[in-house]
């Protein structure tokens, strides 16, 4: 290791043995448009030959499919198929669940088929409205702290996964208590869905894989090791990547429901879950929508751009995360043989919104919508409006709290980095436009 004397400093006055970054000769973070390095972005649409993408055809049989492989060896990772053995336990079934309003559906995945093997628990609100006689559109998501925390009911199974402390969220020794019964309600206006026609569907990421780095040892990666593997190699998945095969796993319970139409689902996430979100609809093209809520680096954000949180920074803080040849363009982004707004061309034709905060710099909120704007041509090639907005250019960016788009949605809402009552307003909305 290349030594720094600043980096030894840092290290003693915190007292603790950090990654080994150089502090000092980190670049400092770029929070002013004028610093962002000149780049030039790769074409989603001249394939990896050089010959340029003429025919939707041509981008479904040719250059969607070497924009997935690079995303799945370069970025997030491979991950295997679903297990053969998994099956699906139905925990319970309230049919007049939040006062006659839902149903409420508790299944536990096996993914081994075994009861004491590796699961995860979906939670599932159906509405009762007049049509329900037939299956309804559904949101399907991760969240952060269980499935407890995202209503008060106090029928949801308590999580006994292992979570992040944090006694704010009712979280003590890395395990839920009953104070964290609804804590993230706030993030999940579970009765206006109800109301709007569509079913809620949840799953604490940590079921899968356990938010920590661990060197892949827990959650479902020993699931995709040969016999004698103990990591994943460098193009096979990180925890991105298993949280997004957990919820393509919901996807196959789902398809299993007759209550939900399955080819209906929108998969949702905010933050590190909206980077799940998004990879989930790209390598699972059974999502009809996907949603990407301050999603930020290695989310709908340009990773060239290197503004706020960088390629480099996010795989110290979380190297556990993306797959390990992403690490390769740790301050080394225009080597990179794709940039974000390919991941949002990977779900096209199908829709896609983006949302981004003012004041969450961090994620990057002009990153994000560029990935949309660049993604366009796309959409436009296979045959949808897209971001249908020939005003806006590069050197444009959207107003704040003036939603724009067609295929693909995007909003910037004023406020910080967080799922607001704004953000849930706009993904009904486009839900509407587009899965009804
Ligand atoms: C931050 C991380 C972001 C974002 C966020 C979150 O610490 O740097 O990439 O994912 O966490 O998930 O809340």
């Amino acid at each position: 290791m290349r030594t720094c004397k600043s980096f030894v400093l840092a290290v003693a006055a915190a007292g603790c043995a950090v990654v080994p970054v150089c502090v000092a000769q980190s670049p400092k973070t770029i929070y002013d448009e004028g610093l962002v390095p000149k780049y030039s972005l790769p074409d989603p649409l001249i394939t990896a030959s050089g010959d340029q993408v003429v025919s939707a055809e041509m981008w479904r049989e040719q250059r969607r499919g070497e924009i997935l492989e690079l995303f799945a060896t370069q970025v997030y990772g491979k991950a295997p198929a679903a297990p053969p053995e998994m099956r699906f336990e139905t925990l319970s079934v309230d049919k007049e669940a939040l006062a006659g309003k839902a149903t409420r559906k508790q299944v536990r995945v096996l993914f081994t088929g075994k009861s004491d093997g590796p699961s995860m628990d979906i939670l599932i609100y159906q509405p009762h409205t007049a049509s329900t006689d037939s299956p309804v559109p559904a949101f399907l998501g991760l969240n952060f702290y269980g499935n407890h925390t995202i209503h008060p009911d106090p029928e949801i199974v308590l999580s006994e996964s292992w979570m992040r402390s944090n006694p704010d969220k009712g979280v003590v020794d890395h395990r839920a208590t009953e104070a964290s019964r609804g804590v993230s309600a706030k993030s999940w206006p579970v009765e206006k869905i109800l109301d709007r026609g569509y079913a809620l569907a949840t799953i604490y990421c940590g079921d899968i894989d356990p938010d920590f780095d661990d060197g892949f040892q827990n959650g479902v990666h020993p699931l995709g090791y040969e016999p004698g593997q103990s990591q994943p190699k460098p193009d096979q998945w990180g925890t991105i990547a298993a949280w997004a095969w957990g919820l393509s796993r919901a996807l196959d319970y789902l398809e299993s429901d007759a209550d939900i139409d399955a080819s209906r689902v929108a998969v949702m996430g905010h933050s590190r879950l909206g980077k799940t979100a998004l990879w989930a609809g790209a390598s699972d093209p059974r999502f009809a929508l996907a949603i990407s809520n301050n999603s930020g680096c290695g989310g709908a954000a340009l990773s060239r751009r290197r503004f706020g949180e960088t390629v480099k920074v996010i795989n110290t803080a979380f190297p556990h995360w993306f797959c390990g040849n992403f690490k390769q363009y740790n301050d080394n982004e225009d080597s990179l043989p794709v940039d974000q707004h390919m991941l949002i061309a990977l779900l096209a034709p199908r829709p896609v919104y983006i949302a981004s905060a003012a004041e969450d710099r961090w994620a990057d909120p002009r990153g994000e919508f560029l990935a949309g704007l660049h993604a366009d041509p796309v959409y436009r090639l296979l045959g949808t409006p897209g971001l249908d907005a020939p005003q806006l250019s590069a050197e444009s960016m959207p107003e704040v709290n003036a939603p724009i788009g067609h295929t693909i949605g995007y909003h910037i809402r004023s406020g910080k980095h967080a799922v607001t009552e704004y953000d849930w307003q706009q993904y009904l909305d486009f839900a509407d436009r587009h899965l009804k």
